[in-house]
């Protein structure tokens, strides 16, 4: 099964901690990730106010079923010391499961594709960079979504994720200051 995994963090060190993430995630489940976006820093989407945020996405391929992989995700995350309190607050690392394959699901505590990934410049953005082919079931290609959100964002928040500062192209680069 192929996976698209979404990475989020704005407490502590975010550009390292998605960095060993990644590690992480090859290291649980015994994988090389196929593609890794670079790291993007996003204005914050809902929640309270917070940090801007240190985002990346990832395709890999595993055998694990997806609550199987969710699991480990989540392992994943308190290993970093996510605490989940607020709604969409502040974290030190956030895991999601943005598709796999073309996969539906309406379980609550697995929801395929992710219910909000259509709508955020945040996911959508770094996909494009891995995969510009990509389509999210239901929605169509992601090319399309991303071109929708640029034009709606005159006056909209979502611009600033739409249109993200690249952080760090990979490898040992020192990170860049956003403009
Ligand atoms: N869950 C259901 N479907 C999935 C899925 N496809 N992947 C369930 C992962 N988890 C899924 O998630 C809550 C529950 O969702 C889990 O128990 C799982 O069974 P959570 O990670 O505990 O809580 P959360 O992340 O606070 O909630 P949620 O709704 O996943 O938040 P979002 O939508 O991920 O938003 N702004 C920027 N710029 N960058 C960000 O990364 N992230 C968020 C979080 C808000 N604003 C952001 C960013
Ligand atoms: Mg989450």
């Amino acid at each position: 099964m192929r996976y698209v995994i979404g990475i989020g963090s704005n407490i502590g060190d975010s550009v390292s901690i998605v960095r060993r993430a990644i590690d992480e995630i090859e290291a649980t489940f015994d994988v090389v990730v196929d593609e890794r976006s670079s790291l993007y820093r996003t204005r914050p989407v809902g929640g309270p106010e917070q940090d801007d945020y240190i985002n990346a996405v990832v395709v890999m391929h595993c055998d694990r079923d997806p609550d199987r992989v969710l699991a480990g995700l989540q392992e994943i995350e308190y290993e970093f010391g996510r605490v989940r309190n607020v709604r969409w607050g502040p974290r030190t690392l956030d895991l999601d499961i943005i598709a796999v394959d073309d996969m539906i699901s309406v379980d609550p505590d697995l929801t395929l594709p992710h219910p909000r990934a259509h709508e955020r410049g945040f996911v959508l953005v770094p996909w494009h960079e891995i995969d510009p082919e990509a389509t999210l079931p239901h929605h169509g290609p992601i090319e399309n979504l991303i071109n929708r959100l640029t034009h709606d964002a005159e006056d909209d928040s979502r611009i600033s994720s739409a249109s993200p500062v690249v952080v760090v192209a990979g490898g040992d680069q020192a990170p860049g200051t956003s403009t």
